[in-house]
C-alpha cells in the first residue's frame, strides 16, 4: 500500500511473460473503493530472471520488540518507530508474493490489530524495514495511543498465532 502517486515494487521471483497489475483506491481504514479499480497487463521479460527466494527460513520461535518510541514517550507531528525482530527475515521482494515460513514483514497498528479484515482496519503502515514513518496527524494532542508493531507473512496476514509488541506512547 502506498500514499504516493508512485511505487516501486519487485520482480524477483516473478515469471517471465505476461502479468495484470490491479490498482485500487483505499480509505484510510483501508475499505477499497473498487468501483474505479484500474489495471494494466504488463509483459515482463526479464535478461536473467531472478528464481524465487530459496534462503530457508530462521530457526527458533519469530519474535518483534518495539525499540522506539519508549513506553510512554511524547512523540508529534511526523516520527519513526524503531523495531528489532528475531528469527524472521524481512524481505521487501517477497511481499505480496508466495508465502515462504519464517519470512515477511511488519505492520504498524493503532490501539488495536484486531477487527475487520483480519484487523486491517487499524493498520497504519506496512514496513519490511526496521524503522517506518508515522504520522500523529489526525490524533489529538494530549492523547495517548497504543502503537502496536506486528509480524505478517509475504501476503500480507499477520501470522498466527500473532507475533507483536506495544508501547503507550503521548501526542
Ligand atoms: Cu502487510
Amino acid at each position: 500500500m502506498h500514499c504516493d502517486d508512485k511505487a516501486t515494487v519487485s520482480l524477483e521471483g516473478v515469471k517471465a511473460g505476461p502479468h495484470t497489475l490491479p490498482v485500487v483506491l483505499a480509505q484510510n481504514d483501508h475499505v477499497e473503493v473498487e468501483h474505479n479499480a484500474s489495471s494494466v497487463e504488463i509483459q515482463y521479460a526479464p535478461t536473467s530472471p531472478k528464481p524465487p527466494a530459496t534462503r530457508a527460513a530462521p530457526t527458533g520461535a519469530p519474535s518483534i520488540k518495539i525499540l522506539s518510541p519508549k513506553p510512554g514517550e511524547t512523540v508529534s507531528g511526523s516520527f519513526d518507530v524503531k523495531i528489532g525482530v528475531k528469527n524472521f527475515d524481512l524481505i521487501c521482494a517477497e511481499m505480496g508474493k508466495p508465502d515462504v515460513p519464517g519470512h515477511g514483514h511488519w505492520h504498524l497498528s493503532f490501539e488495536t490489530m484486531k477487527g475487520p479484515m483480519m484487523g486491517m482496519m487499524t493498520m497504519a503502515a506496512m514496513s519490511c524495514d526496521q524503522t517506518l514513518h508515522a504520522s500523529t496527524a489526525g490524533l489529538k494532542p494530549g492523547s495517548s495511543h497504543k502503537l502496536i508493531a506486528l509480524l505478517a507473512d509475504n501476503v500480507i496476514a499477520p501470522l498466527i498465532p500473532a507475533v507483536a509488541d506495544s508501547v503507550e506512547a503521548k501526542v
